[in-house]
């Protein structure tokens, strides 16, 4: 590697145990993304979205001129085909969408195929654990939880139940006609605009095949055409695949409630076997959890010398294991060549999505093991690369398997450099546990944040989720967007690789709030017991934002619909398809989205104006980009004060300087 061409390990990022680690990757001669993304630049015509490459007659090319831009010229650019700027950029765009909902949606149908085999018996290891949870899953899916005996109501049995929940749940993916089941638990004028416009959906994979026929050579010509079924489309994924899959894995993992967790590559130990799972999906890393925890395996342990096991995560796998078990998060997606370069990781064991393939190149300067498990996702590099399959009717079979190998591993350790970073968080704000903390076992409700939203102490909510990119410094818009919401008195939720980043900055716990927060958030996370940042769970998790969204409507005065709410999303450092998917299904919802990384549009005037301007006309929310954290911020505040106007409370916010006084006056719980 050529010295001009590797990264500053103190440029790309904020968090002190990646430049460590950056540092001595460097010194090795080992590459990672940082310095990739030094050394490769971005495609200007693929980053506007005007590149064609659907037939073999392209790629065609439609960059934007300066003089288009300052409308000196018409603008005259077609494809070969005669397509146009906004066709193009219009079928790639949906085509990301489809392949984020796909993404989602196909996790979902594994765990539906797992809960199903686990409900007819064919699947032991896995069980029921929150018998509350599969009540409330039955009633939105129609499911009776009593049967009449006599002149009696008296409970089904459960795994009745549970059989009749797996089998509708595993047909919503398939549904041909009709309305898909879950979206039906949105607020009443939320699916009126669905149904109004024509984008409730059908099955999930109906859908996404639907994109790739429209988005094929020659078919659908019109930009807002072919939103539009993206939007169908991003709700089949967030009100149907992910949010199925949500329930399911709560049902059969246990819904999150508050714990703690500990996060960064300095929860890694030096006497013990260090596992990372690493991916989306849980159902092999909860029975890795399981296993680790088996007298066997801790005898096994012994055997070779270590004190245990450390089971630690990376990416949304890791917030699964952390938000149900308070198992460690070792990093984020941007540090997961990182934990390898500890030279400590017996095994690096992967499912799904957000796994770089050059872990089978980092893994061979090491003695890590890079353990691929599942059909859909293996590595063909590397000699350190290892497949052992997945399968659920085996599945703690398999993970004993997988122990063993990092345990047989841990001899061949060599040169070990860990970091010392951790940090303490509080984590597991399922929508569940948010009521909960509101009211209480008896009284459980979102009345409590409603009565805080009306009176000013909270002026809105704001989900600030996803990725980390690698053109971007490291943590960073996420912490400085983060910080300047919740010093202006909104309330932040974070799922996926943002919540990481809060996490290590601190963020995530009730102590924060007396350090960052403005004086009404701070009260009411001093009264209540919470951090100003409430971490919800996975990437999958964004779900639990539109059902903690949705019973905010419900508890009454902020509106109809979620569109009326003081309450915005934002992915400020984006990078994965699935999170365009996610990002629709918002806007699609009401909600104003914010990205710090531009989508592919802005080489076409007319989708920009679609998607920033007439899509709020549609469905009540729209896109925005602001590459700035806190100016997008601060456009994001607009917004909810905006929303406050239109409620009649805006004035109630006038009043929130509080004296001591008024403190004492405050009514939370
Ligand atoms: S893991 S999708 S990098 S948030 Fe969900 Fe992080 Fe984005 Fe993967």
């Amino acid at each position: 590697m050529s010295e001009e061409k590797k990264a500053v390990p103190e440029a790309v990022s904020i968090d002190t145990a990646t430049i460590k680690m950056l540092h001595i990757a460097q010194e090795r001669g080992q590459e990672t993304i940082f310095d990739r993304a030094v050394k490769m630049k971005q495609c200007n015509i693929g980053t506007e979205g005007i590149c064609c490459k659907i037939c073999s007659q392209g790629p065609c090319r439609l960059p934007m001129t300066k003089a288009i831009k300052d409308g000196a010229e018409p603008d005259t650019r077609k494809g070969l085909c005669g397509a146009s700027p906004e066709t193009i950029a219009a079928r790639n765009l949906v085509r990301m969408m489809a392949a984020g909902c796909a993404s989602h949606s196909d996790h979902g149908r594994s765990v539906a195929e797992t809960f199903r085999a686990m409900a007819y018996g064919e699947a032991k290891d896995y069980t029921i654990k929150d018998e509350l949870k599969l009540i409330d899953t039955a009633g939105y899916f129609g499911v009776p939880t009593t049967v009449k005996e006599g002149d009696e109501e008296v409970p089904r049995d459960k795994w009745e139940i549970a059989r009749e929940i797996a089998d509708i749940a595993l047909g919503q993916w398939g549904t041909q006609q009709g309305q898909m089941i879950y979206p039906r638990r949105a607020p009443q004028a939320t699916q009126d605009r669905w149904v109004k416009h024509g984008v409730w959906p059908r099955g999930i994979d109906r859908e996404v095949v639907e994109i790739m026929h429209r988005t094929h050579m020659g078919v659908d010509q019109d930009y807002r055409n072919l939103l539009k079924q993206g939007a169908r489309c991003s709700l089949g994924n967030g009100w149907g695949g992910s949010m199925m899959a949500t329930d399911l894995q709560d049902i059969m993992f246990g819904t999150p409630y508050p714990n703690n967790g500990n996060i960064n590559l300095g929860v890694l130990a030096h006497n013990k076997i260090n596992i990372i799972v690493h991916g989306h999906d849980p159902l092999l890393s909860e029975m890795i959890v399981a296993a680790v925890h088996t007298p066997d395996m801790i005898e096994y342990a012994k055997t070779v010398g270590a004190e245990g096991y450390v089971v630690a995560g990376m990416c949304c796998t890791a917030n699964e294991i952390l938000v149900r078990h308070g198992m460690p998060i070792a990093g984020d997606y941007l540090q997961q060549e990182l934990a390898v370069v500890t030279g400590a990781v017996e095994a690096m064991v992967v499912d799904v999505q957000c796994v770089m393939e050059n872990l089978a190149n980092i893994s061979e300067c090491y003695h890590t093991k890079f353990v691929t498990t599942m059909p859909i996702a293996k590595c063909a590099i590397g000699k350190n690369t290892v497949h052992v399959e997945f399968e659920e009717h085996h599945a703690l079979d398999i993970a004993k398997k997988i122990v063993k190998l990092a345990a047989d591993n841990y001899k061949n350790r060599g040169q070990v450099n860990i970091p010392s970073e951790t940090n303490k968080m509080v984590v597991g704000f399922s929508t569940e546990a948010i009521k909960y903390h509101l009211g209480g076992t008896f009284r459980g409700s979102f009345v409590p944040l409603n009565d805080n939203i009306i009176n000013g102490r909270i002026r809105g909510v704001v989900g600030v989720v996803g990725c980390n990119n690698a053109r971007m410094e490291h943590d960073r818009v996420h912490i400085d967007m983060i910080k300047e919401l919740i010093k202006n008195d909104v309330i932040v939720l974070t799922t996926g690789c943002s919540a990481m980043a809060c996490g290590k900055a601190g963020l995530l716990t009730p102590e924060a709030a007396a350090v960052y927060a403005g004086p009404g958030l701070a009260e009411v996370c001093e009264t209540v017991g919470i951090p100003p940042v409430l971490h919800m769970g996975s990437c999958l998790d964004n779900s639990r934002i539109l059902t903690a969204a949705t019973e905010v409507v419900k508890a009454g005065g902020l509106g109809k619909e979620l569109a009326d709410l003081p309450a915005a999303g934002a992915a400020p450092g984006w990078m994965s398809e699935k999170a365009v998917g996610i990002g629709q299904y918002f806007v699609t919802s009401g909600v104003y989205v914010m990205l710090g990384v531009p989508l592919p549009i802005y080489g076409s005037p007319k989708l920009v104006e679609h998607l920033e301007v007439e899509m709020e006309e549609l469905y009540g929310g729209k896109w925005a980009y602001d590459p700035d954290p806190v100016s997008a911020a601060r456009k994001i505040i607009d917004h909810i004060d905006k929303k406050r106007k239109a409620l009649g409370i805006d004035t109630a916010r006038e009043r929130v300087l509080m004296d001591m006084a008024d403190r004492q006056k405050l009514e939370v719980a």
